[in-house]
């Protein structure tokens, strides 16, 4: 079957998954929240199909506003059943920006009743070269909200210095193949470390994804890193698998 019919039937009947993937606190390595990533059920099988595969094609099919949306709600549904400390990101696309996103995610939080200081809203660059007037009229919205917003995947892709304090950003999530290059080359210890502290002027929050190994973590808290996101920390799970790695992390 073509992906384009599997993504159009999954937004009619709702048949996207999300799984959550903990964050955690450098120093004490304590869980501060869960990332919400989506997933797609192939309907033949047992395979999934991964958002690298399904976004790009809601995106051109102009679907991405509408299952954003359901995504968006579903994780907040979610969120609002955990301890009320633990956060939630949400990966917002850029065709999400074109619609009524501040309102869609009003409409999430009051549904869910999430508090708004528990939700964080990533966006990557793309967004901010789309439009960068509507992007930050937008972003301003949503932050009068009461709500976060990350910049993901942050070193990678045409990032532009100057987004950063041009837009009204809380948090740098730096993208994975930094952490991943450690070994590989010097200046990326170098690199990592600049980040680090540039945020920490910038009063911004940092965090190393892709943190896989205990000497990454001890490179990433060393380096002042704030939070780590990885697989040392926990891989992406369903949400009916977070209650018992709660128990078992606190
Ligand atoms: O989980 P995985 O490594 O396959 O995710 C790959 C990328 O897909 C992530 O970096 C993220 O940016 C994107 N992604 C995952 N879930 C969502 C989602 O719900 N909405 C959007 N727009 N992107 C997502
Ligand atoms: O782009 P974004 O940061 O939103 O996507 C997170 C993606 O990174 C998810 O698809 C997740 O599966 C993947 N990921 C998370 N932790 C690790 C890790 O430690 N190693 C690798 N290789 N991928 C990871
Ligand atoms: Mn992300
Ligand atoms: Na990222």
């Amino acid at each position: 079957i073509l992906l384009r019919t599997i993504v159009r039937d999954a937004v009619e009947t709702g048949a996207f998954e999300l799984h959550y993937q903990p964050i955690c606190s450098t120093g004490d390595r304590t869980i501060l929240g869960f990332e919400a990533l989506a997933r797609l059920p192939d309907p033949s099988g047992q395979r999934t199909i991964p958002p690298s595969d399904f976004i790009p094609v809601a995106e051109t099919m102009g679907l991405m506003p509408r299952l954003g949306a359901l995504l968006l709600n579903d994780a907040c549904r979610t969120a609002v059943t955990w301890p009320a400390h633990l956060t939630l990101a949400v990966n917002l696309s850029p065709q999400q920006f074109g619609d009524n996103i501040v309102g869609t995610v009003a409409d999430a939080l009051a549904t869910s009743g999430l508090s708004p200081h528990r939700l964080e809203l990533e966006v990557t660059e793309s967004l901010l070269f789309a439009n960068e007037d509507v992007a930050m009229q937008q972003l301003n919205a949503l932050k009068a909200l009461g709500v976060r917003i990350a910049m993901d995947d942050f070193g990678t892709g045409y990032s532009s210095l100057s987004y950063l304090w041009r837009f009204p950003f809380d948090k740098l999530k730096v993208d994975r193949s930094f952490i991943a290059s450690l070994d590989a080359a010097d200046s990326v210890g170098v690199v990592l470390r600049t980040i680090s502290a540039m945020s920490d002027a910038m009063a911004l929050t940092v965090v190393a994804e892709g943190v896989e190994t205990e000497a990454q973590h001890a490179f990433a808290k060393n380096a002042g890193y704030d939070a780590v996101q990885g697989y040392l920390c926990g891989r992406p799970m369903p949400r009916d698998d977070i209650p018992a790695f709660l128990a078992r992390r606190c």
